[in-house]
C-alpha cells in the first residue's frame, strides 16, 4: 500500500505524476471533508512559499516527513516537529545560482532603468527626447545582509562588476569580505543593500526605518530573501519621500495580495517571487524534494534535513 502523503500547494505535471506513482495523495480540502484520512497521513509535501499550520501537524498523529520544495523553513513549524520526531527536508544549493542571477540582474534592471527604457522605445518616445541618465554599478560599495550560501554566491557574481563588497550576519566568517556587526553601519556605508537572510523569527523587521535611513536617498534596496525581513510601511514611505533612491523586490508581506501602494512607484521593481522560478532550477529542486521522500520511505534516511 501507497504511503498517504497530504500536499499543500500545486505542482507541475511531471512532478505531481511522480508523487502519486509512490504516495496516496490527498489535499488540505480532503482532510477538512473526510477528518479520518487524517490518520493515515505520513508525509507532508509543500512549498517553501506556503504555511503548514501547527495546528494540521497536531492531527496527524502519524506524520512522519515535511518535505518543502525550496530552501525556506521559516513557515514550517520546526519546534513542533522537533518535539514530534517528525523529519523536515529542504531543497538547498541547487536554487543558489537561480537566486543569485535574478538579485544581480534585478539590481542591474534597477540602476539602469530596463523596465522604463524598454517602455520609452515601445511608446515611440525615443525620437523625440533622450532617456535619462541611469546609475552605474561598477564603483559600488554593496552591504549584503545574510551571509549563506545565495549570500555568498551573490557576493562571488558581484564582484567581477568591480565593486566593494561588506556583509552582515550572525557572525564573522573570516572572508575576504569586511564583516560588519552593526547593521545600520553596513547600510549607512552601502549604496547598494541586498537582503538575502532566511526569514523567520530571529529576522523578522531587520529591514527597519533606520536601517533605510541610514541607506539614504541615493541608495538601493534588493530583497530577494523574504517580505519578512523588512519594515514594509516604513519601505514604502521611504520610496514615496524618495529617502531611498530605489528598490528591487522579490518578496513581499501577504504574497500575492501585495501592499497596492507599490504599484504606483515608479522608483521600485516589482517581481512575483521568481528567485528559484527557472526550468532546470525548479527541476532540480523538485528532484531533490523527490529523493529525500523516497530516501526516507525506502531507508529512514534523507539526503538534505533542515538542522
Ligand atoms: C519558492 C523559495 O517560493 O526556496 C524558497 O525558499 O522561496 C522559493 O524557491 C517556492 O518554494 C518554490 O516552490
Amino acid at each position: 500500500m501507497k504511503p498517504g502523503l497530504l500536499q499543500i500547494g500545486g505542482f507541475p505535471p511531471e512532478v505531481q505524476s511522480q508523487i502519486d506513482a509512490a504516495f496516496s495523495r490527498v489535499h488540505l480540502a480532503d482532510v477538512e471533508r473526510d477528518p479520518s484520512c487524517a490518520g493515515e497521513i505520513r508525509a507532508i509535501v509543500t512549498r517553501s512559499n506556503l504555511e503548514v499550520p501547527a495546528a494540521l501537524v497536531e492531527r496527524l498523529p502519524k506524520l512522519e516527513i515535511i518535505a518543502t520544495n525550496g530552501v525556506g523553513y521559516d513557515l514550517i513549524p520546526l519546534a513542533l516537529a522537533a518535539r514530534r520526531g517528525i523529519v523536515v527536508t529542504n531543497t538547498p544549493d541547487v536554487l543558489n545560482a537561480a537566486v543569485a542571477e535574478l538579485c544581480i540582474g534585478s539590481l542591474l534592471a534597477l540602476l539602469r532603468q530596463l523596465p522604463q527604457a524598454d517602455r520609452y522605445v515601445r511608446e515611440g518616445r525615443w525620437r523625440n527626447a533622450n532617456f535619462p541618465l541611469t546609475t552605474s554599478l561598477a564603483g559600488k560599495q554593496v552591504g549584503i545582509v545574510g551571509l549563506g550560501r545565495i549570500g555568498k554566491d551573490i557576493a562571488r557574481r558581484l564582484e567581477p562588476f568591480g565593486v566593494t563588497l561588506a556583509y552582515h550576519g550572525r557572525s564573522d566568517q573570516q572572508l575576504a569580505w569586511r564583516f560588519e556587526p552593526d547593521l545600520v553601519v553596513l547600510a549607512r556605508d552601502a549604496e547598494i543593500l541586498i537582503v538575502a537572510a532566511p526569514g523567520g523569527r530571529e529576522t523578522a523587521r531587520m529591514i527597519s526605518a533606520p536601517v533605510l535611513d541610514a541607506l539614504g536617498p541615493d541608495g538601493y534596496l534588493v530583497n530577494v530573501a523574504r517580505g519578512s525581513l523588512v519594515d514594509q510601511e516604513a519601505l514604502l514611505a521611504a520610496l514615496r519621500d524618495r529617502r531611498i533612491a530605489g528598490a528591487a523586490l522579490d518578496v513581499f508581506d501577504n504574497e500575492p495580495d501585495i501592499d497596492a501602494r507599490f504599484f504606483g512607484l515608479e522608483n521600485v521593481l516589482l517581481m512575483p517571487h521568481i528567485g528559484s522560478a527557472t526550468q532546470e532550477t525548479r527541476a532540480a529542486m523538485a528532484q531533490l524534494m523527490l529523493d529525500n521522500l523516497r530516501s526516507w520511505f525506502a531507508s529512514g534516511r534523507v539526503l538534505t534535513p533542515v538542522k
